[in-house]
């Protein structure tokens, strides 16, 4: 096994520096846990960003994986296979849509959205070719793809990778009106929103935001687009973070008060548990029909393996609870960390939902406390990053145990108590 020194300076020779990881090396994980070269073991309270909201290498994931491996991987969609029609179907009635454009990566699934919804606005809203619009909302993390950094206002993601594609109006997040403003354009096509803003350092908006948002998106007729990519499958504490406070694991019209149903939901990362890329554009028939054979597809969308994984995956969220899970530990961490906040200069803010959550180091955002804060937790025994300078994200895996949390929060708390800033 490559020891940790020589994988990091590995990766220093000879990979793209596209990235500035925390100095630690996995080379194994099981549920919660992760572990380095050298036999040392850390909670992950990460999940590589919420795409392993099952726990690492869940058994039921992988044993679909490597059954389907040895059978069937891929086909390209030149021809039918067995196992997609049967996903499509499981799919599609587990969120509750009529149709499901399955792709592989978060960025092709958005990708994929704005191309159905730029189409639907040609097609069946009447909007002058190439004139459509889609509203966005400041600090937006949609992925990294040319069309999609965009409509970014994040300097790093976007700055000397233009030109950049037009057709992309930015209002701010949580704020109704500005959104009502930018609606009263007759050339938008839809708005696509983070039902809360991961990136932007767990950002959640007031309680009626997505629902208003929505009605708003009608009444203007505009496409509502939800980015679940990493709110989505069970992570803030129900199916979807557009479920509201509904907890059923399947989708279902019995509370649809509190169910903001997106006109297109996309869907990624923990779709596959992370043990594959996964991703999945759902609409109903109205709007997915605008897309006919070879305008729109990939290799590998859609493939055997892919759809084997997520449909087990799928099955793990519902069979383990894991949205009220997410949302009893959710509210267990919240009340420690504002239990700490009082006992602490170093937070400023406890913010999130079910298992997303982050807290606002008291310091700027250019500063390295929180950076330092988390090589300390990584001292202590758990894995943790920064997001834009001062907000360190809190994400583990949903399938958590209060006590696992309970020895979590005791690290979390012994760091931030010992810390002493450089
Ligand atoms: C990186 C961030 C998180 C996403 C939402 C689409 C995508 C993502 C809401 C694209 C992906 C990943 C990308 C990864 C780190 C991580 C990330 F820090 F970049 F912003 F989670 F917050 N929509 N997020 O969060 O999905 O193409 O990556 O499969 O690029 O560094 P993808």
């Amino acid at each position: 096994m490559t020891s940790t020194k020589d994988a990091i300076a590995l990766e220093n020779k000879y990979g793209a520096h596209n990235y500035h990881p925390l100095p630690v090396v996995l080379s194994k994980g099981d549920g919660v846990y992760v572990w380095d070269p050298e036999g040392n073991r850390y909670f992950d309270f990460l999940s590589a960003y919420s795409a392993v909201n099952q726990g690492h290498c869940h058994p039921a994931i992988i044993g679909a994986l490597k059954e389907q491996a040895e059978t069937l991987t891929l086909t390209s969609r030149a021809f039918y296979n067995d196992v997609l029609g049967p996903y499509e179907k499981f799919i599609t009635e587990y969120f509750g849509f009529d149709k499901v454009l399955p792709m592989n990566t978060g960025a092709e699934g958005v990708e994929t959205a704005i191309k159905i919804c730029r189409k639907w606005a040609y097609e069946k809203k009447g909007i002058p070719e190439n004139e459509a619009k889609i509203i966005v909302c400041t600090n937006n993390f949609h992925g990294r793809t040319t069309t999609i950094i965009s409509f970014s206002n994040d300097t790093d993601a976007q700055k000397n990778f233009g030109p950049y594609t037009p057709g992309f109006i930015k209002v701010e997040y949580n704020n109704i009106d500005d959104l009502e403003s930018a609606l009263q354009d007759d050339s938008v096509a839809g708005f696509l929103v983070e039902p809360i803003q991961g990136e932007a350092g767990v950002m959640v908006p007031d309680e009626d935001y997505l629902s208003k948002a929505k009605a708003l998106c009608h009444k203007y007729d505009a496409l509502f687009i939800a980015d679940e990519i990493q709110t989505g499958i069970a992570r803030t504490g129900s199916l979807l973070a557009v479920c509201g406070d509904c907890t059923c694991e399947n989708h279902c019209e019995r509370q649809p008060e509190t169910y903001v149903k997106p006109d297109i939901l996309i869907l990624g990362k923990a779709l596959s548990g992370g043990v594959y890329p996964v991703s999945a554009v759902l609409a109903d028939q109205e709007v997915m029909d605008v897309i006919k054979p070879g305008q729109h597809g990939s290799t590998f969308g859609g493939n055997p393996l892919a759809a084997k994984v997520a449909i087990a995956a799928l099955n793990v969220v519902r069979d383990e609870n894991l949205a009220v899970n997410a949302r009893k530990l959710g509210i267990q961490f919240r009340n420690k960390m504002n239990e700490l906040k009082e006992k602490s200069k170093l937070i400023n803010t406890v913010r999130g939902k079910g298992l997303l959550n982050a807290i606002e180091i008291n310091d700027s955002p250019g500063s390295s406390t929180a950076w330092d804060i988390c090589v300390k937790l990584k001292e202590n025994g758990l894995l943790a990053k920064p997001t834009h300078g001062n907000i360190i994200r809190f994400a583990p895996p949903l399938v958590m145990t209060s006590e696992q949390l309970d020895e979590c929060i005791k690290i979390i708390e012994k760091t931030i108590l010992e810390f002493n800033r450089s």
